[in-house]
């Protein structure tokens, strides 16, 4: 970023029209790792993605949404699961996004926060590469992809809708 070029070089790059044929998003701070997605079936009309999002930046940043090619799926949200006054876990729309911290990471994880992929149009099977595009407020757009099919070891049992 400008704030961080030393203004002899600033002058530079501009002289030599190198800053503004940069790619704006040529060193994003963030990757993802360990991203799946899960079918309950192959009748299912949705399906829970989940991975785990790295913040390598100095600053904070927020998933705001995530997205899949309209011939995969209607739609995706971003859900958390919460307990009700009643005691039952429920998922609900994270309508604020969820926080990246900064130098840190946050997991989408069975039972906890996940992206939730409604309305297939198509059964997805395993070994099928889902394209999906975070939008984060800070990083923009990243996208990644998704295969389809239960990681090897350690995943508490499903969720569904
Ligand atoms: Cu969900």
């Amino acid at each position: 970023m400008p704030a961080t070029v030393p203004s002899a070089a600033l002058a530079l790059g501009l002289a030599l029209g190198l800053l503004a044929a940069a790619p704006a998003a040529a060193q994003s701070p963030i990757t993802v790792r360990d991203a799946y997605i899960t079918v309950a079936g192959a009748m299912a009309v949705s399906a829970g993605a989940f991975m785990v999002i790295e913040n390598h930046g100095p600053a904070g940043d927020r998933l705001l949404a995530a997205a899949v090619p309209a011939d995969v799926a209607r739609r995706s949200e971003l859900h958390r699961n919460v307990e009700d006054a009643q005691g039952v876990m429920r998922m609900v729309a994270a309508t604020d996004g969820f926080a990246i911290p900064a130098g840190g990471e946050h997991a989408l994880a069975r039972g906890g926060d996940h992206v939730m992929i409604l309305g297939l149009r198509h059964p997805l099977a395993a070994g099928d590469i889902v394209t999906m595009t975070l939008t984060f407020a800070a990083a923009g757009e990243v996208v990644v992809a998704v295969p389809v099919g239960e990681p090897a070891a350690g995943m508490a049992p499903g969720h569904g809708h």
